[in-house]
């Protein structure tokens, strides 16, 4: 599924940061100029501030020290302003859009707030003593779930094409479990995730809301559109409400997951019936997920560095085999086991004009030659990798006859080095196929359509696709491994060469 297709083209467009309506869960003005005056309102405004709020003029009455308020947070710099309205028992947020101000209240809940922070505080323990990401996402999972109330809630990530995978999950059984799906891109195109980069959390309490228009709905001083991108109350997009009723789920809440400022995932919580959560707890959600963040982060960094000590110390074993022995091809032969850890590969060969040597599992001899053969055609590169042999034969079908039936076992993965400048030679590692089976949520390659308008899928049963021909990517440690090895072996070879010249002149 890719992002040049003009249906989902067509989803990424849709603008869903100036919907100019809310949900109906809280109520919106917005403020320009200074003093500052009341230039849009929600229609429901009157439903939470009977009093104090009127267009065209500043916050009086019961508001009016809201006003001076907000002048200040204003002088302030300071991005958001949040306050308690306890007599009207709302919270009021307020941030800045352009040169307007956009101030949102809710009903304040009710929730006890000591015994939050309690659990919290336990929480933030038990994540900080997880030895890596995969036991501290359904910790997480759990946290959330026991916090929020919903029925169940999801650790979702997201791979590099943007496809998302359920990586754990919490529930209570009222909800089918979603655990190891995976969902194809479009399901959260382009523009919501550029969205939910910025503004980190989104809650739907009611799929079945009616969407409270803003009075008027332009601008009424610029005719512009209202920049809801970072409001709480933000109206959806209807294609989106369409996909939680086919899901069953009635409300819904995600909270970016941001590492290194990358999306690298959603908690994602949903319930059947209707769900709210008060803002209170919204933004503790939000912690969390910025605590998960960080612990992601933080152990994504060590084990990339305990990897790249592994593999230099894996370099200086091979190296000193290479160096003490007579045939340094044959020594690295020899060295099979470390050869292949070097880059975490299953098999390996050395080719030259006139040898091949080879361990651990790799393809037949003359498909080795033939892929030696094409590399050597190929522009002077320092390194050639593929995790797809599919991508490979695209860009040389001439050797697909040859190779593609024999080598997609062996051979998914390629990793070739060139360890001569004078004559053909390389080193070339191989993966194996990684014939796994995934667990599509939904069938991607299948999408409704109705009057020219495409439509969330209806289905969300388990759909099986068998991914071919592709290997686990090398990753950037492996690729920086087999860099230094290469130049090393460059060295040695050079050195042998003028060992042998001076011996013979
Ligand atoms: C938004 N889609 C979303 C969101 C999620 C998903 C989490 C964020 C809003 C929310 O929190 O509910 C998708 N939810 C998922 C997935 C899982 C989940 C994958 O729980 C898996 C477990 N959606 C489509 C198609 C289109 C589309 C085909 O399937 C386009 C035509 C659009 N999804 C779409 C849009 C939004 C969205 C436009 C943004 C909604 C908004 O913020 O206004």
């Amino acid at each position: 599924m890719n992002e040049t297709d003009p249906d989902l083209e067509a989803c990424a467009r849709e603008p869903i940061r100036v919907p100019g309506a809310i949900q109906p869960h809280g109520a919106l003005f917005v403020l320009a100029g200074a003093p500052p005056v009341v230039v849009q309102v929600s229609a429901n405004l009157a439903d939470y501030l009977p009093d104090g709020v009127r267009q065209d003029a500043p916050l009086f009455g019961p508001l009016a020290d809201l006003g001076d308020r907000l002048v200040r947070w204003q002088a302030s710099g300071e991005r958001y302003f949040q306050t308690r309205l306890e007599t009207e028992g709302l919270i009021a947020s307020a941030h800045r859009a352009g040169d307007r101000v956009i101030v949102e209240v809710e009903r304040l809940g009710g929730e006890r707030l000591e015994a939050v922070f309690s659990r919290l505080r336990s929480f933030t323990a038990q994540l900080s003593d997880e030895p890596d990401i995969a036991r501290s996402l359904p910790a997480v999972a759990g946290f959330v779930q026991q916090l929020t109330g919903f029925d169940r809630v999801l650790v979702y990530r997201f791979d590099a094409d943007w496809n998302g995978q359920v990586v754990a999950e919490s529930g209570n059984g009222r909800l089918p479990s979603y655990l190891d799906l995976r969902f194809p891109a479009a399901d959260i195109p382009a523009q919501a995730r550029a969205l939910y980069a910025t503004n980190r959390l989104r809650i739907i309490p009611d799929v079945d809301y009616r969407p409270v228009p803003l009075v008027p709905v332009p601008d009424p001083q610029t005719g512009d559109a209202l920049d809801m991108s970072q409001c709480q109350l933000r109206s959806v997009s209807p294609v989106h409400l369409e996909y939680m009723r086919n899901m069953g789920t009635a409300a819904s809440m995600s909270v970016s997951i941001l590492v290194d400022g990358r999306l690298w995932g959603l908690i994602s919580c949903h319930s059947a019936g209707p769900h709210m959560v008060s803002q209170a707890l919204r933004e503790i959600c939000d912690f969390v997920a910025q605590a998960l963040a960080m612990r992601i982060a933080a152990l994504a960094r060590a084990e990339d560095a305990a990897r790249r000590v592994m593999l230099s110390a894996v370099t200086s074993r091979l190296l000193s085999a290479m160096s003490s022995a007579p045939d340094w091809m044959e020594a690295l032969a020899g060295e099979g086991e470390g050869l292949l850890a070097q880059v975490g590969a299953a098999g390996a060969a050395l080719v030259s004009p006139e040898r091949l040597l080879s361990v651990g599992e790799v393809p037949p001899e003359a498909a080795i030659r033939r892929l030696a053969a094409w590399l050597d055609a190929q522009p002077r590169q320092d390194l050639f990798s593929t995790d797809r042999l599919t991508r490979l034969l695209e860009q040389a079908p001439e050797l697909a006859a040859d190779l593609a039936p024999e080598m997609a076992a062996r051979a998914s993965g390629v990793l070739a080095l060139p360890i001569s400048r004078l004559h053909a030679g390389w080193l070339i590692w191989f993966r194996p196929e990684l014939l796994h089976t995934v667990r599509w949520g939904g069938n991607p390659h299948e999408k409704v359509r109705e009057q020219g308008r495409i439509h969330p899928r209806q289905s969300f049963s388990a759909w099986q696709e068998l991914v071919r021909a592709c290997a686990e990517p090398w990753s950037e440690a492996e690729l920086a491994a087999a860099r230094a090895l290469g130049s090393a072996i460059v060295g040695i070879v050079l050195r042998k060469a003028e060992e042998l010249a001076e011996l013979s002149g």
